[in-house]
């Protein structure tokens, strides 16, 4: 049998039988359990698998089919480790806000380190709209900009008036999106507003944290429509790099790579004390902004500043 996991709790796997329209409580088949591997997890939601049916409920993971991408994370837990979060998504749909909880000047372009090895399409929303003030709105229309030249999707919403979301949701349409964000950015509250039914369901399954709010727990799909699906994820707490090396971080910035051909030492190029950088031309002229580089300096500085033997320490 065939079927696509559409929940994850460490060690069940939630998973969707089409032909059967029934979802199977499964179990990871012993060999598939990755010894000493780096990844925490080998399956996420979004993997679609082959199943060997137990009973009438339940079934074991024989085999993960091959991904048409991934996101994965630094494990919070385990530095070493890198934590897989979903798999064949189409669009990567990353909710920040000005307000409450206070935003984070690096965090979008931290995130972008994880989406940017995979080239999956990636749409920023600033939520929580109905909060901001003059000044707010103003740091808005420059992120903005900035984010819409380099490529991505940009959106203002607010998941209290309501204001935006429905052109949200005609961007949410014929894919799978994976919603994520910081804890109280408003991922489950634009969820439930746009499936309804989900409400009642994530009041049930996620934790109370005692201040009247829900905190989700663990990644799950949902269905917006019938080719429609969104993937609500834990809140995220910090993203660090273990896993990157600095190149990495260079190529992922998107218009740097694009520019870098013009750079003396083209891709090899660090943008730093290198002769003849065009990033660096590019602060002078105009054609990159400083907010960019500044985020992409102190990823690089964090980068270099973790002990060189320990990241290559065997473990
Ligand atoms: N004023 C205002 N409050 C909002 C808006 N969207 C969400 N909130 C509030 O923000 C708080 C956090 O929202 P959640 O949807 O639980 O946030 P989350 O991103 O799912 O958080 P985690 O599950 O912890 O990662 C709740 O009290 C929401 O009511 C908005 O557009 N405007
Ligand atoms: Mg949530
Ligand atoms: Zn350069």
């Amino acid at each position: 049998m065939r079927g696509l996991v559409f929940k994850s709790t460490g060690l069940w796997y939630e998973v969707f039988v089409k032909e059967e329209e029934k979802v199977y409580h499964s179990r990871l088949a012993g060999r598939l359990k990755l010894y000493k591997s780096e990844l925490t997890n080998p399956v996420a939601v979004g993997d679609y698998v082959s199943l060997e049916k137990e009973n009438e409920t339940q079934a074991i993971i024989v085999e993960i089919e091959k991904r048409k991408n991934y996101i994965v994370r630094q494990s919070p837990k385990n530095k070493h480790q890198l934590h897989l979060l979903a798999a064949n998504i189409d669009l990567a749909v990353l909710i920040t806000t000005l307000r409450e909880p206070m935003f984070k000047q690096g965090f979008i372009d931290r995130f972008l380190m994880t989406t940017e090895p995979q080239d999956i399409p990636v749409l920023i929303i600033f939520n929580k709209s109905d909060l901001y003030n003059e000044q707010d709105l103003k740091e808005y229309d420059l992120l903005s900009k900035i984010y819409k030249s380099i490529g991505y999707k940009v959106r203002l919403v607010s998941c209290e008036s309501e204001d935006g979301i429905q052109e949200l949701e005609l961007d949410l349409q014929n894919k799978v999106s994976l919603i994520s964000g910081q804890s109280g950015v408003g991922k489950s509250s634009l969820i439930n507003l746009l499936i309804p039914e989900a409400m009642k369901k994530t009041n049930e399954i996620s934790d109370f944290s005692g201040k009247g709010t829900h905190t989700t727990t663990f990644a799950e799909m949902l269905e917006l429509n019938s080719n429609s699906y969104i993937i609500d994820s834990p809140g995220i707490k910090t993203l660090s790099f273990n896993n990157l090396e600095i190149m990495d971080v260079a190529h992922n910035f998107r218009e740097f790579f694009t520019l870098s051909e013009a750079c003396k030492f083209g891709r090899n190029c660090t943008h730093r004390d290198e002769p003849e950088c065009r990033i660096k031309q590019g602060l002078d002229d105009g054609s990159v902004y400083f907010f960019r580089y500044q985020n992409y300096l102190n990823i690089l500085e964090e980068i270099e500043s973790q002990n060189y033997w320990e990241r290559k320490k065997e473990y």
